[in-house]
Order: structure tokens, then C-alpha cells, then sequence
């Protein structure tokens, strides 16, 4: 396991790095769970970046992700990507669900980003298993890291104590 993975349990909207990923809807305009959060804590030019985006490119479909600032945060970017809805696995919400880790970590290191903390996406109003959820971060995480040099840590952040317990169960073993 790349020594760069951490785990902290708590609110996201609260980390000091250089960007916090969103998990986001396709229409980028602010949810609930912990997009309602970071929308929240961010106010109104997070929103107004997102209409921005919309916009020009119509949304975000599953699996793929953009970036704006990160508003009145803690940290300085935010990036939104969309988990896929948990539909009995037959919709490539696997592939989907990776793509998300993979195409954040992608447009982190394209903004210079440093440090990046990970919500457990998919895993609560979409409904995504968080054993299978949690496998797929840890793997494409790790795999993305063992191509870069760029990044200094990659942080999951579990607000839910079961995702803290699986995290930590495979951080500890893997
Ligand atoms: N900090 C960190 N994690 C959080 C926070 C927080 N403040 N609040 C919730 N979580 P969810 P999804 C965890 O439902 O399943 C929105 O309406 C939560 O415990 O936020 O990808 C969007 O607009 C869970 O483990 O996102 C979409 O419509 C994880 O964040 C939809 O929900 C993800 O739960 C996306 O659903």
C-alpha cells in the first residue's frame, strides 16, 4: 500500500488540502449528502462555477469529473465527479465507480494538486456497496500512485463509522 494513503473519519467539508473531491449529480447543481455539505460550507461561487460548467458542457455524466474552486473551504479546489446509482451491479457501476477515484486523481495532478481527500462516493443516497465500494477506491487509488510522483497524500474520508471500520480493515491488511 502506498504510504501516501491516510484514513481520517469526520466532515470533509472541514480538511485543509489543496482539493476536496464531490460526490456530485449529473447536473452539478448541489444535492444532498455531502454535496449539500460542500455546497454549503463553499457558498455561491461554487454553484456559480458549476452553472459555468454547465453551461459550456451540459453537466457531468457518471464516472467523470470537473473542478472548480473551493469557494469560502478550507481548500482550494474542489473536485466534482459522479458516482454511478447502485442498480444491482448491472449497469457498469464498477467501471463507473473507478473511473470516478481515476479521472479526480487525473485532473488533481493536471491543477498541480498536492493533497486530495476522497468522500466515499456512491456509498450513501446512490447506495453502492461500501465493502465493494471501498475495494475499488483502495485498488485504483494505489494503482494511480504507483505511476506518480506529483501527489503527497491522498486522504479517504469516512463520515460513517462502517466505511471507517471497512477502510481501515483494508488499509491495515493490504
Ligand atoms: N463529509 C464527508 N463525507 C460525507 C459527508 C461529509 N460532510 N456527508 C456525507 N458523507 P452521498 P452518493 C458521506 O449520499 O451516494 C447527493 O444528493 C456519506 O456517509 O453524499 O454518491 C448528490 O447530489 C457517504 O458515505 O453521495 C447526488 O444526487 C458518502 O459521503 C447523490 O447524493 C457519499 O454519500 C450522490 O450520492
Amino acid at each position: 500500500m502506498d504510504t501516501r494513503i491516510k484514513l481520517f473519519q469526520g466532515d470533509i467539508t472541514f480538511l485543509l488540502v489543496d482539493a476536496i473531491v464531490n460526490a456530485a449529480n449529473t447536473s452539478l447543481l448541489g444535492g444532498g449528502g455531502v454535496d449539500g455539505a460542500i455546497h454549503r460550507a463553499g457558498g455561491q461561487a461554487i454553484l456559480d462555477e458549476c452553472i459555468a460548467i454547465r453551461n459550456k458542457q451540459g453537466g457531468c455524466k457518471a464516472g467523470e469529473a470537473v473542478i472548480t474552486t473551493g469557494g469560502k473551504l478550507p481548500a482550494t479546489y474542489v473536485i466534482h465527479t459522479v458516482g454511478p446509482v447502485w442498480n444491482n451491479g448491472k449497469n457498469q457501476e464498477t467501471r463507473l465507480l473507478a473511473n470516478c477515484y481515476r479521472n479526480s486523481l487525473q485532473i488533481a495532478v493536471e491543477n498541480n494538486i498536492k493533497t486530495i481527500a476522497f468522500p466515499n462516493i456512491s456509498t450513501g443516497i446512490y447506495r453502492f456497496p461500501k465493502t465493494d465500494a471501498a475495494y475499488i477506491a483502495v485498488d485504483v487509488v494505489n494503482e494511480f500512485l504507483a505511476n506518480n510522483t506529483t501527489l503527497d497524500q491522498v486522504v479517504f474520508v469516512c463520515y460513517d463509522e462502517e466505511n471507517f471500520n471497512i477502510y481501515k480493515e483494508i488499509l491495515e491488511t493490504v
